[in-house]
């Protein structure tokens, strides 16, 4: 038995090679959790980890082998449960609510539809999600989610939703990303002066105009930027380097970190490891997107990392 069960997780990760597989650019493996991941390599010499369980971007290694996603010693790798770290995606609810929190994406498996390298020179690989019995059960939409990872010296994500059904659905959606840093306490987040937020730690309704040209994190922050711009920028003065974040089609961004007393709540974070990261999340918050039967919608996040 043990054996047979161990020939058929090979002969995936061998059907997923043989597919999919190019030397050097894609490969697959079984983590330590037993979850299938994508291996992304750039020419540039950076290096992707995109795990098939909720199409979760876990790792991103610039070409001197620095991760630049925070991922948590804690994180809970179970199937049904998220995943606190690297690139959550979020659909089709955010937050809590009726479904489970920020939505079932995250939580499901994903399959490869394509892979290879773009004639730009990006590693590429497409996964796709469609409805099953256990998301018409919660969420009875018939729909299809392809997400596109492309990996040069940038590293995209670029989300499609599709309405498969008869009726229009609505939804929330964006890339919950989780920013490595050396120690939040010493971070800027610039771009954010003169826009309308809610601040989710004070009650969701009240509305305020971000004062600061560059936005400082020295305790709890959960604010939720609408029509933000396309463009911030993380500066990390301790790593001596920054995030250039854009985005395209998502109009809100949000800013959360839960810091020391926030981070109790979590049992998949440790004590001290919000110095650690900060969530900058290019998703739709504000008002859910409708998409028409037989529609399309698609949205992005491009992260650049530089030297300062
Ligand atoms: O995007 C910010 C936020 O919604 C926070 O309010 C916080 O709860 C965080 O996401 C984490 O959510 P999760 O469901 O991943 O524990």
């Amino acid at each position: 038995m043990v054996s047979y069960i161990y020939i058929e997780k090979q002969t995936m990760i061998d059907r997923l090679q043989e597919s999919f597989g190019i030397p050097g650019v894609i490969s697959f493996e079984r983590d330590s959790n037993n979850f299938v991941k994508a291996i992304l390599q750039s020419s540039s010499g950076h290096r992707v980890e995109l795990s098939l369980y909720g199409a979760q971007v876990l790792s991103w290694l610039d070409h001197n082998s620095n991760e630049l996603l925070f991922v948590s010693a804690k994180a809970n790798f179970k199937r049904g449960k998220p995943i606190r770290g690297g690139i959550p995606l979020v659909f089709p609810q955010f937050g809590k609510g009726e479904l489970p929190s920020h939505g079932f994406a995250r939580t499901n498996m994903w399959e490869v539809r394509e892979a290879g390298e773009t004639s730009d020179d990006l590693a590429s690989i497409k996964l796709a999600l469609q409805d099953t019995p256990g998301t018409m059960d919660i969420w009875p939409h018939p729909f299809r989610l392809e997400l596109t990872v492309s990996l040069g010296d940038k590293l995209k994500t670029h989300l499609k939703v599709y309405n498969c059904g008869i009726t229009p659905f609505f939804f929330f959606s964006g890339f919950h990303t989780y920013f490595r840093v050396a120690d939040i306490a010493y971070c800027q987040i610039q771009g954010l002066q003169g826009v309308t937020y809610q601040d989710a730690l004070k009650g969701e309704k009240a509305c305020f105009v971000e004062q600061a040209e560059a936005l400082l994190i020295d305790r709890q922050i959960d604010r939720r930027f609408f029509n933000a711009a396309d463009q911030v920028v993380i500066l990390d003065q301790i790593s001596k380097r920054k995030f250039i974040v854009r985005k395209s089609n998502i109009k809100d961004l949000i800013v959360w970190n839960p810091w020391e007393d926030g981070s109790r709540e979590f049992f998949d974070l440790g004590p001290n490891e919000f110095s650690s990261f900060v969530c900058v999340e290019p998703i739709f918050v504000n008002q859910k997107v409708t998409l028409e039967p037989r529609a399309g919608y698609e949205c992005w996040q491009e992260i650049e990392v530089a030297r300062i």
